[in-house]
């Protein structure tokens, strides 16, 4: 059983000694150095150059090294029947948690206009309002949204969520479908997107979505860049109806020199960074998959690429 794995990310090479470790007879093989392309199984990878998958004639599953599948689904040339299984591990969701809790209590404790005040040599106090008077929003209710969701509930913020489905999620005003998306929005003070990128959600902030928030709210966007139409925000950021927005995914990535979001002084900007899938225990939850699909078993977090999440 050969396993190929490609990420550029593996610096350290965190990823070889955990999957190792999990299984220390395992056959690895790190992309390029694939080897007779008949030998692999298993697919591990990370944005794949287009058409690459199709060259392992035996590949029998993708394994995702993220949660979002738009570096795979967007291939022309990906091979037909092979399943693709989504990146689902406890570090990735902690993280992801970590990320949204930070951005929210910086928006609700106006840490924006304090940036800009002590730029400025300003000493001014800014009346603090309480969490209950603070209403986040999360759109997408999987693994991550509902995830972020119980990391805020401790700080008391009143929570709403949107999803394709109808959800029940414990202390979360839940809506669906295109029906629940404006009532959603009327009731966020903070949006936090974490929606996956597919042909329903690309450009699903905009300007009718912006509008649709209470003025003055603010946008994180952790999902993908393509969910927001960078003109309608910069638009919405100009004219007050939004007040600020952490943004952590870009139509192009790297954010190109000279954009405007570079210097926007509404704007807080990461390199897609909210979480990042954390190898030791990443590997795990792909061994054990190999090892439940090996013996017969389904596999879980497997991809409806209909659906396109
Ligand atoms: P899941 O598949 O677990 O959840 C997706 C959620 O989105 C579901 O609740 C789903 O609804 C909802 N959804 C999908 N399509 C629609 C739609 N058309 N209308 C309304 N709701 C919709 O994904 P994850 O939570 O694991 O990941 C979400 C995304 O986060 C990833 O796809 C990736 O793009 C991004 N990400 C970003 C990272 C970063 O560092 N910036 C790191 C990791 C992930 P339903 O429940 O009804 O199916
Ligand atoms: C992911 C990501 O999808 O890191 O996991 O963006």
């Amino acid at each position: 059983m050969a396993l190929l794995f490609k990420s550029d990310l593996d610096r350290a090479g965190n990823w070889e000694r955990s999957l190792k470790s999990c299984d220390p007879d395992l056959d690895l093989r790190v992309w390029p150095d694939a080897g007779d392309p008949n030998d692999i199984d298993y697919a591990l990878v990370w944005q794949p150059p287009p058409g690459e998958l199709r060259t392992y004639p035996n590949l029998k599953v993708i394994f995702s090294v993220g949660a979002g599948i738009d570096h795979l689904s967007s291939d022309p040339d990906l091979p037909e029947g092979v399943p693709i299984v989504r990146m689902v591990e406890p570090g990735l969701t902690a993280g992801m948690g970590e990320f949204v809790v930070m951005s929210a209590l910086a928006h609700h404790r106006f840490m924006l206009d304090y940036a800009q005040q002590a730029r400025a040599e300003v000493w001014e106090e800014i009346s603090q309002i309480s969490t209950a008077r603070r209403r986040v929003g999360i759109m997408g209710l999987g693994v991550l949204g509902r995830g972020a969701a119980e990391k805020l509930a401790p700080f008391g913020f009143p929570l709403v969520g949107w999803s394709r489905s109808p959800k029940q999620v414990p202390g979360v005003a839940c809506y669906h479908g295109q029906d629940g998306l404006k009532p959603f929005l009327a009731g966020c003070d903070i949006l936090v997107c974490l929606l996956p990128l597919t042909a329903e959600t690309r450009g699903i902030l905009n300007a009718e979505t912006l509008a649709a928030m209470p003025r003055g709210a603010a946008v994180i966007n952790v999902a993908r860049g393509g969910h927001l139409v960078e003109e309608d925000l910069l638009a919405a950021l100009e004219s007050g109806q939004i007040s600020g927005a952490t943004l952590d995914v870009f139509r192009e990535e790297p954010l190109p020199k000279g954009h405007p979001f570079w210097q926007h002084p509404r704007v807080v900007l990461t390199p897609h960074i909210a979480s990042m899938t954390i190898p030791e225990t990443a590997a795990k939850a792909v061994m054990d998959n190999i090892q439940r699909f090996e013996a017969g078993q389904p596999l879980t977090d497997v991809v409806d690429l209909d659906r396109g999440y």
